[in-house]
């Protein structure tokens, strides 16, 4: 094993480390006198749903703030910033286990959606309440002390309303009895994916990581434009993933074309159909027998959106390059470009 990968190693088990002692406190707290079927509960639900993914957003608080920092981290340093990525990862969890449900999604994480389980049903979304409410739990016993926890606080407010406000567009263009393709154009997807995605999974991370190194957010504009745009791409390949992706490797079962999802496939595929086509995409889009699925996916594959997704993904890795290499600060740029190494080209 290389060094480095040696070193990734260990700063992954170094923050796994981190979940169980987090999991352990608001298993113990004090403000509940949980049973110990509550207890159970909350333990299996954490595991269930907080650590199963790639923790890359987690993960990348801690490298950040390295990259920031300059150098290693001492102890007491890593921890807060394993803190801080695991309030992302809280977040996710969050927002995932509620997604599914309203997604309709069968799998995650390759098993089966936490709401899919006979126990558990809509008593996820209750869970979900939860996971959201832990984050304010952890940053308080935490970091109540330090100058910037109120903006920590605002931070995660701020983010998880674009989210929500972001998962609302995304669910209001597919009401049923109400399906629109000619709603389906580019400036519709880029506002859903910014909202839905980008801000929580590119730009709330780094925020995390600036504010623990001082730095005041505004003075960083430029930098969260060019992670919403790098949450941008993210979004648009989990979109072709929900297609063309392996369900054994990314985890979950596709679902957009059945859920009439403003996906960048469908966008695409609109702008390039011709009448024909246009007919099969605006007679089958959005229903769920596998017929239909099969008819869109043969649109897409005629209209060969594999090709036109490739040359999207390499121009927009050319363009993010050169806007992180406009940036002033060479720790900046680092930081920018380890994140962009991490998502391009992935396929789960
Ligand atoms: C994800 O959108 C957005 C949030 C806030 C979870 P999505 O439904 O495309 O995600 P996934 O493909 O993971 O269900
Ligand atoms: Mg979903
Ligand atoms: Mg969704
Ligand atoms: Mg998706």
């Amino acid at each position: 094993m290389s060094e480095a990968n040696g070193e990734a190693e260990d700063l992954m088990s170094g923050f796994r480390l981190v979940y169980s002692r987090l999991k352990a406190d608001l298993l113990e707290d004090p403000a509940f006198s949980f049973t110990e079927e509550s207890r159970q509960w909350i333990d299996r639900m954490l595991d269930y749903n907080v650590p199963g993914g790639k923790l890359n957003r987690g993960i990348s608080v801690v490298n950040s703030y390295k990259i920031l920092k300059g150098g290693q981290l001492n102890d007491d340093e890593f921890f807060l910033a394993s803190v801080l990525g695991w309030c992302v990862e809280w977040l996710q969890a969050y927002f995932l286990v509620l997604d599914d449900i309203m997604d309709n999604s069968h799998t995650r994480r390759g098993q089966p959606c936490w709401f899919r389980l006979p126990k558990v049903g809509l008593i996820a979304a209750n869970d979900g309440i939860l996971l959201r409410n832990h984050i304010p739990r952890i940053l308080y016993r935490y970091f109540r002390e330090k100058t910037y926890y109120v903006h920590l606080l605002d931070l995660f407010n701020e983010v998880e309303f674009q989210t929500a406000s972001g998962q609302m567009l995304d669910l209001i263009t597919t009401h049923k009895g109400e399906e629109d393709l000619s709603k389906y154009k580019l400036p519709v997807y880029n506002r859903i994916v910014q909202y839905k995605t980008a801000f929580y999974s590119f730009y709330l991370p780094v925020a995390c990581a600036l504010l623990m190194a001082g730095e005041n957010l505004d003075n960083y504009i430029d930098v969260k434009n060019i992670l919403v745009d790098m949450g941008t791409y993210f979004q648009v390949q989990d979109d072709y993933l929900d297609c063309f992706g392996d369900p054994q490797v990314i985890g979950k079962i596709g679902t957009d074309i059945e859920d009439f999802k403003c996906s960048w496939l469908v966008v695409q595929a609109l702008e390039r159909a011709n009448e024909q086509q246009l007919k099969v995409l605006s007679e089958n889009y959005g229903n769920p027998d596998p017929s239909c699925v099969t008819a869109i996916k043969t649109i897409y594959t005629d209209l060969n959106l594999q090709a036109v997704f490739s040359k999207y993904e390499q121009e927009s890795y050319e363009q993010l390059i050169s806007a992180i290499e406009g940036q002033q600060s060479k720790p900046v740029q680092e930081l920018l470009k380890s994140f962009l190494h991490k998502i391009y080209r992935r396929h789960k």
